[in-house]
């Protein structure tokens, strides 16, 4: 009985099915489902890791220990693990090993695009590429054979709208797998550079089986139909051409490195034009073109996602037609929770006009007006390196006049943040570090992490105490505050920053979506509010202006969290009757 599951169910199904036993990861979306479905499933021991790079070396040596091995992660994911990765194919496994990518074209949760195919040819590891849930659960079972036979980690390609959108798969059952036991074998398993430089060579032998292996592969699938036009694709690309050009010819690449050259060139002889069409870099468009196949040129864009209507219009057809919104829904910027505790840091850094080094997370989101109050953001983990870089940059006494502040989660701490902080002690940095500890990887959907005292299992871990770590990172001057109460939170803030050396602040407050039990609300006293609009600086959704530009508090949304009553000046906040509190929700 055919079930409907979504790319990323579909993929844990099918890893769970072929008897994956170890599965490690680092939450980022649109990846994050696999390992939250997997650890669902009896047998599959299920870990978040502190980031990409250590669950991928975790998975690494489950698989050379003779478990199955999955390793999960976003795009942005891969280049953190990119170190251990670009050896595997060296060493090659023990038992399967799949490392499962998802890149975000259009970058619906993501600071950038990145084609991970790419990644085949650079790290010479082969990939496969489903174009919808069915294939995903068949090629995640094909991945680890193949990892198997060929002596190679597998990359499995997925990308946001596969992983989220669901469709059928035919399900099977789990097929429990002996441990392929450890033996030592240091010529395979130490990539020191003799060892190394004879795997390269063998590594070229085992390419080329890849090859073979893609050649025969039963995912790459040809379909003739009119033969005017032919069009190679692979991945969701192949359901848009399919829907688009219902008469084209298609052959849908399943395997897409190393590339099937040769089939790719029997179905150019089948078809009078030959297009490519795919999500992202012209990868195929360059590779085929490089083996001197022929291929007609179409203006299907190389940024952002495809749709249907956007491969019609490339090729002058009419754009499909799609479902209109039945509501003129307004606009709706992401902007932070009412009541979440990251507001009260960031309000206080925009008071001491701070030069605000940021980090990826919900409080990314400070950087939008009207808190606008970050200065950068550029990947996981960067902002502690980077504000000792502003330090060493600016000119003298550019630095006291706006004091340089990083601002990182807790989650991103742990996954790549630490470091900075001793590269801060080692040569003597002279900033502050703010840690946003809200007790919980919020932004991917509330994972747990080294702080939290969780595994992703739920069960018990030890709660990792950051002001311990911190301080075994060299740090002297720590100090931790509620970022709920504003003074002191700002008094912190301002001590931290005129203090020499490195200092850090733990702004310390669970997300609000984490308690279950919401304070009361807050409503604006019309007669007392002098529509100073300080409440509506907070950025909080639950706060707009009224009539006469009067703050007016939406009690349904309001979490009670009392920020905007301490920065009211005129006493105009108060709390809602406890009755009417009610009726308002
Ligand atoms: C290398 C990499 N891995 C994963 C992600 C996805 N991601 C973005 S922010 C984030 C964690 C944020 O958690 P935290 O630092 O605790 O901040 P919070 O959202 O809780 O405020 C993750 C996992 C990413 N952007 N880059």
């Amino acid at each position: 009985m055919p079930t409907l599951l979504s790319g990323n169910e579909a993929i844990a199904r099918g890893a769970w099915e072929a008897g994956v036993t170890v599965c490690t990861g680092y939450p980022g979306t649109p990846s994050t489902e696999i390992l939250e479905s997997l650890v669902k499933m009896p047998g599959a021991r299920c870990e978040w890791s502190p980031n990409e790079k250590v669950a991928l070396e975790v998975a690494a040596g489950a698989s050379m220990a003779g478990a199955r091995s999955l390793v999960t992660m976003k795009h942005v994911g891969l280049n953190v693990a990119a170190d251990p990765f670009m050896t595997l194919a060296y060493t090659g496994v023990g038992a399967g090993l799949v490392i499962v990518v998802a890149d975000d074209p259009g970058m619906h949760s993501s600071q950038n695009e990145q084609d991970s195919r790419r990644w085949g040819p650079f790290g010479k590891v082969p990939i496969l590429e489903p174009s919808d849930s069915a294939e995903a659960r068949e090629m995640a079972i094909a991945a680890f054979e193949l990892s198997e036979s060929l002596d190679m980690p597998v990359l499995l390609r997925s990308t946001t709208r596969l992983s989220h959108s669901k469709s059928l798969v035919e399900v099977g059952e789990r097929t429990e797998r002996r441990g392929w036991p450890y033996a030592k074998n240091p010529p395979k398993w130490v990539m020191m550079p003799g060892n190394a430089k004879r795997r390269r060579v063998d590594l070229d032998s085992r390419l080329r089986r890849a090859a073979a292996a893609s050649e025969g592969s039963p995912f790459t699938v040809e379909e003739i139909r009119d033969a005017a036009v032919g069009v190679v694709t692979s991945g969701v690309a192949y359901q848009y051409v399919r829907e688009a050009l219902p008469s084209a010819s298609t052959l849908k690449l399943g395997m897409t490195f190393p590339l099937p050259i040769e089939r790719i060139r029997q179905f150019a002889t089948k078809v009078h034009d030959l297009y490519v069409v795919e999500e992202l870099d012209p990868y195929l468009l360059e590779s085929l073109r490089a083996a001197g196949i022929s291929v007609t040129d179409v203006a299907v864009p190389h940024i952002g996602e495809l749709s249907p209507t956007i491969v019609a219009q490339a090729f002058g057809e009419p754009a499909l037609e799609t479902r209109q919104p039945i509501l003129d829904l307004p606009d709706r910027p992401p902007m932070l929770c009412a009541g979440c505790p990251h507001r009260g840091v960031f309000r206080a850094l925009r008071e001491m006009n701070a030069t605000v080094v940021g980090d990826i997370g919900c409080y990314t989101l400070a950087a939008l007006p009207p808190l606008a109050a970050m200065d950068t953001c550029l990947c996981m983990g960067a902002s502690i390196g980077m504000a000792r870089g502003f330090q060493l940059g600016s000119p003298v006494g550019a630095v006291s006049a706006s004091p340089v502040v990083a601002v990182i989660g807790d989650s991103t701490f742990a996954h790549s943040g630490m470091t900075g902080l001793l590269e801060m002690t080692y040569n003597g940095g002279d900033a502050t570090v703010v840690i946003l500890d809200n007790r919980v990887t919020a932004m991917t959907g509330h994972q747990d992490n080294p702080f939290t005292g969780r595994t992703l299992s739920g069960e018990p871990a030890p709660q990792i105490d950051i002001e311990g770590l911190v301080r075994a990172l060299g740090v002297k001057d720590v100090t931790t505050v509620d970022p709920n109460l504003l003074r002191p939170t700002e008094k912190a803030l301002r001590d931290a920053v005129q203090a020499p050396g490195v200092s850090v602040v733990i702004a310390r407050a669970p997300c609000i979506m984490l308690s279950r039990e919401r304070g009361v609300p807050f409503a604006v006293d019309a007669e007392k509010c002098d529509s100073c609009g300080e409440c509506v600086r907070l950025g909080c959704p639950a706060i707009s202006r009224g009539e006469h530009s009067r703050a007016t508090i939406d009690a349904a949304a309001c979490a009670g969290c009392r920020q905007c009553v301490q920065v009211c000046r005129v006493g105009a906040i108060k709390k809602v009757l406890a009755a009417d509190a009610e009726c308002a929700r």
